[in-house]
């Protein structure tokens, strides 16, 4: 395949990069995540622009020096310590050194460089480089917190780049990179005043070790955001990662007898749909980790008693006039779902269907279609397996 352009076998289990010596076409070749350690093979790729190496034990990058096409070079967690085969690479505009033994950045001192990442490194002559490039570059300590052996640490880069490192006992035993990372969380939306701040240490799982809360927030501007939870024992282990996506609000409490917190937390995923962001519903969820170390939902906490006649009645009413209002163009649509999911979520579904049927005004059209719709955002949403069990089974509606 000699006039192939573009080649991506990352993540596999690349040892020996020969064979691709011939493609001489190539111009975006991405190998990360293999263990390749020879790149004498890649020397004759003149055409090559982007070049992605990342995670690989290469330390010998000298072979790259006449690739003077390439414009985006990656080279993070690569054994290399030495970058003086890039100084001729006159084209060089992003160039990626994360976790690498990179010490000396002054070959690339006339390079036309737009971006360089140095995450982790403690570089010499970054000086040299352009104003602009060293204050993208630049990465600083934002946050750090101990607790027994292990400190972590928060990194921040430029604009929403940055990671987060837990060391044991000054070592490195974890490492992360993404979007802004904080320690621990300020529970402030918590609705108790004083409630407790998990800062590091808390045993959050009740399983009697010390845990971390980590949370991401991935740039965006209602996304998103992530939770990480720690255990930090003998080893610092990651327990469990939690997509929360527009989400900020949740808090960790105590709310069953049962050992460790609970996570208090709105489910996103109706956001947008057939509403704008504002005014999208929120349902709130009560999470628990279960022995898998996945959050599920901790139906206790989430079943309510079923309304009563008048409360019945209330929501019958307040349902059907928003349907009505739908009627009305110059009228903005409030989510008359919005108590349809406030009764899933604390396992009503068969009396919300129930609600929808009778409150639907036979003047409104489009109830149908809006069934249809309403069914398969339920079908598609994250925690399906527990809104079918908060509703013994009975989610959706027999049809
Ligand atoms: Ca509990």
């Amino acid at each position: 395949m000699p006039y192939l352009q573009q080649l991506d076998l990352s993540s596999n289990e690349v040892l020996n990069v020969e064979p691709l010596s011939n493609l001489k076409q190539l111009q975006h070749l991405y190998l990360d995540n293999n263990h390749i350690v020879d790149v004498a093979p890649l020397a004759s790729l003149k055409n090559l622009r982007t070049l992605s190496l990342s995670k690989n034990p290469i330390e010998d990058i000298s072979p790259l020096a006449n690739l003077k096409n390439l414009d985006s070079l990656y080279l993070d967690y690569t054994n290399i310590s030495d970058i003086t085969a890039l100084k001729g690479l006159v084209n060089l505009e992003d160039l990626v050194l994360n976790f690498t033994a990179v010490t000396d950045l002054s070959p690339l001192k006339d390079l036309p460089l737009e971006r360089l990442f140095i995450f982790g490194l403690k570089t010499e002559n970054l000086e040299l480089l352009p104003q602009e490039v060293q204050e993208r570059a630049e990465v600083t300590l934002k946050d750090e917190a101990s607790f027994g052996d292990y400190t972590v640490r928060v990194w921040s880069g430029s604009w929403v780049y940055g990671y987060f490192e837990i060391l044991k006992n000054g070592e490195r035993v974890y490492l992360q990179e993404g979007g802004v990372f904080h320690i621990g969380w300020d529970n402030k939306y918590h609705p108790d005043e004083g409630a407790p701040v998990l800062r590091i240490g808390e045993d959050i799982t009740g399983r009697g070790i010390p845990n971390l809360v980590i949370v991401e927030w991935t740039g965006g501007a209602h996304c998103c955001m992530f939770i990480y939870l720690f255990e930090l024992g003998e080893e610092a282990r990651l327990l469990t990662d939690l997509f929360l996506g527009h989400n900020d609000t949740f808090y960790f409490t105590d709310m069953t007898k049962d050992p460790g917190l609970e996570l208090v937390a709105y489910d996103t995923s109706w956001a947008y749909w057939r509403a704008s962001f504002a005014s999208s519903p929120a349902p709130q969820m009560v999470l628990r980790l279960d022995d898998d170390n996945k959050w599920v939902f901790c139906d206790e906490a989430m079943r309510k008693p079923e309304p009563d006649g008048l409360e019945l009645l209330a929501i019958l009413e307040a349902v059907s006039s928003k349907i009505e209002e739908m009627n009305n163009p110059h009228h903005v649509i409030e989510p008359f779902w919005d108590e349809l999911l406030e009764l899933i979520y604390s396992g009503h579904a068969r009396l919300a269907w129930r609600v929808l049927d009778l409150a639907w005004p036979s003047t409104v059209p489009g109830k149908d279609e809006f069934v249809q719709d309403f069914i398969r955002m339920l079908l598609n949403n994250p925690f399906l397996e527990d809104l079918e069990r908060l509703n013994d089974g009975q989610l959706l509606p027999s049809l």
